[in-house]
């Protein structure tokens, strides 16, 4: 009787193990396909007290997703002229750059003795 019942939890638990298993691996695969349909990406990542690049390029036209990543302190980005903005509660936006041109790229909260230095560029093309 008692291996009757050691072997049903055994079955149960195999069942659960495969249950998370496979959960996992749709979940991978709805974001491995997500990315994959997703356009192009304008990935902006912030540190103490700059971005990752000096200068940002864009396609006029096209609608990119553009995202903050903040890997090192608080920082806000505003593409100026544009109304773009991000921040830790609004960390990517999808956006049409029509117009051909220079943008500055600024921090826009107050994130330490560096912030009034803290620019970029986007040029779109
Ligand atoms: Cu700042």
């Amino acid at each position: 009787m008692q291996k009757w019942i050691m072997f049903s939890l055994f079955i149960v638990a195999c069942l659960l193990g495969a249950g998370v298993l496979f959960d996992t691996i749709s979940e991978r695969q709805a974001q491995m396909a997500s990315e994959a349909k997703a356009g192009p990406q304008l990935k902006f990542v912030a540190s103490n007290f700059k971005f990752d690049q000096a200068e940002y390029t864009v396609k006029a036209g096209e609608t990119v997703t553009v995202s903050l990543n903040n890997k090192e302190g608080m920082h806000a980005m505003e593409i100026v002229g544009l109304g773009v903005h991000l921040d830790n509660n609004t960390k990517s936006a999808e956006v049409k750059f029509d117009k051909p041109g220079t943008y500055d790229v600024i921090c826009v909260l107050p994130c330490g003795p560096g912030h009034a230095e803290m620019k970029s560029k986007l040029i779109v093309q």
